[in-house]
């Protein structure tokens, strides 16, 4: 009887794990903007920087730019990791760049010909640390007003007038915004009200999008419909720390990306 009792709890585990361990190339079901669940979208890329070399600039999936201070860590030398020991950090020490990291959502190797879903999702975890909120810094070139987390998600290229989605984490305030109006247009943020955050804590982020509009979910608190700033699909997706013309020595990170389509 035992014996029995100890085959079936085996098996039990087995299917469990067997359950638990798949996920790239998973299907799960999805919310699309009106809130019911009605498509199904794959789990397309993932990363959690563990298996990335320490000191890389360039993590395993990601486009080489011009300029990208953008550095593999570890929790070992003191930086934050959302999951295991390794995390992005997002620096800006150029005076005429900033800091990126960029997925071609399909893969290849060029931007201006990603391909565009019209549908699809991206969660990430970021953290901003505490030097994000010092406004009396004595480096003249900083800003302290942009030392902020965006995330754009551009259909093919990645100038301003490529902008389908964009997001940042704003220093200041402490809180999540998104962009309204024309792709090209003034910098309009709008806060999420309730959206806020503090420094030196790990958010949960989520955007999903569809042919017209997206959520943005933003630690467990969903938020829209907005409308796309323009239709046509998302190619390729964007963070970015900080302002071209200036240095900041504030830092940002990343962790734990999944990009379904
Ligand atoms: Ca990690
Ligand atoms: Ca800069």
């Amino acid at each position: 009887m035992k014996h029995k009792i100890l085959i079936i709890s085996m098996a039990l585990l087995m299917f469990f794990l067997t359950a638990c361990s798949s996920t790239t190339g998973s299907s799960e079901a999805s919310t699309d903007t009106t809130g019911t669940t009605t498509s199904s979208l794959t789990l397309s890329f993932s990363t959690d920087f563990e298996s990335d070399t320490l000191g890389s600039t360039l993590p395993t999936g990601f486009y080489s730019g011009s300029f990208a201070d953008a550095t593999v860590v570890s929790s070992n030398d003191g930086y934050p990791a959302h999951g295991g020991a390794q995390s992005i950090q997002l620096g800006d020490t150029s005076a005429s760049s900033n800091s990126k990291l960029v997925r071609i959502l399909d893969g290849g190797s060029s931007t201006s010909t990603a391909t565009l879903y019209t549908a699809g999702r991206i969660k990430f975890y970021a953290y901003l640390d505490a030097e994000c909120g010092v406004q009396n810094n004595s480096n003249t070139a900083e800003d302290e007003t942009q030392e902020n987390l965006y995330l754009t998600l551009y259909n093919n290229g990645t100038s301003s007038g490529n902008r389908v989605i964009d997001i940042r984490l704003e220093a200041s305030t402490l809180k999540l915004q998104h962009r309204t109006g024309a792709p090209t247009g003034d910098l309009t943020y709008v806060d999420e009200t309730n959206a806020v955050f503090n420094l030196e804590n790990w958010n949960e982020i989520q955007i999903e999008w569809d042919d017209s509009q997206y959520y943005i979910t933003f630690n467990g608190t969903q938020y829209g419909p907005y409308d796309l700033l323009q239709t046509g699909g998302v190619g390729n997706a964007y963070f970015k720390f900080g302002q071209s013309g200036l240095v900041t020595t504030a830092k940002a990170y990343v962790d734990d990306i999944e990009i379904y389509n």
